[in-house]
């Protein structure tokens, strides 16, 4: 997805492209992808908007928000950072959550510098263990860099970050011990300035443009899956899937026309979704548009209605199809 320009031609989804093998390095600039990996509601996806300054990525107070590998690109005079957001990391029960999973692992193998995001208001538990030992395993493996990004330190007292730097500073694992808020903003300059240090030199490999590798298309399916977890809330934690099924564009107009459905678990989590009068579905569309309109720059008619499948987090078929504009990795 590029800053959308009239008339500018929609590049094929696109992954990391390889380097020329044996190429010239030029001067200075860096290139390297950075791994954001971490439990879930880190605060991984907040911290890549405001890497990008701009969304890419959706945000919500729920687990499994994010369910695939989210790509950002950093453009700037010191060269260019490929980011790769993830879903949590966490042990898998659904064949969705296996795919999620796969999308973590091959994450961490590509990563230059793997970023284990912690939230730093969380007390260490079990979970975060997990994610040590995974980051563990792959510097015996590997040769990648490892952070740790002590986040939400907006929301800590002065007294607590030190004796967690110390804490993970003794396990004798990381690069670089980084205290940041990805909501405020606090410490992300020296965070960007640790990572250039930290990467190779090497040309950019994505136009300057691209700012992400989603399509549009799939980018649409997930805004609206973000306001279902905001206004749905505790109702539908994580059993609904967006997906879209039409897309049309009127280019005369500047007009883009979605068709979309919102896919519940149950026949009885459909009213949750539609609301008293059809309010909920009301209010999840108008932000859905609104906020798909300030992003691709038209205006956007969103025809949005509720289905229900059963079991479509075991549903290998179904699963592919959300998938499908991001491509196969
Ligand atoms: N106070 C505060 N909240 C944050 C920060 N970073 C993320 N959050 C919140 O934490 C929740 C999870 O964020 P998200 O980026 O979706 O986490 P992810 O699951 O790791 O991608 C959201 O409600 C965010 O607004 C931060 O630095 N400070
Ligand atoms: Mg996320």
């Amino acid at each position: 997805m590029k800053n959308r320009e009239p008339g500018a031609p929609e590049g094929p989804a696109s992954d990391i492209p390889g380097g020329e093998p044996g190429s010239e390095k030029p001067r200075g600039l860096r290139f390297g992808v950075v791994a954001l990996v971490g439990r879930p509601n880190a605060g991984k996806s907040t911290l890549l908007n405001r890497i990008l300054g701009q969304k890419v990525s959706i945000v919500s107070n729920k687990p499994q928000t994010t369910r695939n590998r989210i790509v950002g690109i950093l453009n700037e005079d010191r060269g260019q950072i490929v980011f790769l957001d993830t879903p949590g990391i966490h042990r898998p029960l659904h064949k969705l959550n296996v795919r999620m999973m796969d999308h973590v692992r091959s994450a961490f193998s590509e990563a230059d510098v793997l970023s284990v995001l912690i939230d730093a208001t969380e007390a260490f538990g079990k979970g975060d263990q997990f994610v040590i030992d995974l980051v563990r395993q792959r510097k015996e493996e590997g040769s990648s860099k490892r952070f740790v990004l002590l986040n939400k330190i907006d929301l800590l007292k002065k007294n607590k970050l030190l004796p967690l730097i110390q804490q993970y500073s003794e396990l004798g694992l990381f690069d670089e011990i980084v205290p940041v808020s990805a909501s405020t903003g606090d410490g992300v300059d020296r965070l960007l300035s640790l990572f250039f240090a930290n990467l190779d030199e090497g040309e950019p490999r994505f136009s300057r443009e691209d700012f992400t590798t989603q399509p549009e298309r799939f980018f649409a399916a997930e805004i609206i899956r973000e306001k279902v977890l905001r206004h749905t809330s505790d109702e539908l934690p994580f059993t609904t899937a967006v997906s879209v099924e039409k897309w049309e564009e009127e280019e005369e107009r500047n007009l883009i026309r979605i068709y979309a459905s919102i896919v519940v678990e149950r026949e009885s989590q459909k009213p949750i979704v539609i609301g008293k009068g059809g309010d909920m579905i009301k209010r999840i569309g108008t932000e859905a548009r609104l906020e798909l309109e300030s992003i691709l720059g038209a205006k956007v008619f969103l025809d949005l209605h509720v289905g229900v499948h059963s079991s479509w987090r075991e549903d290998e078929r179904f699963l592919g199809e959300l998938e499908w504009p991001l491509g196969r990795e």
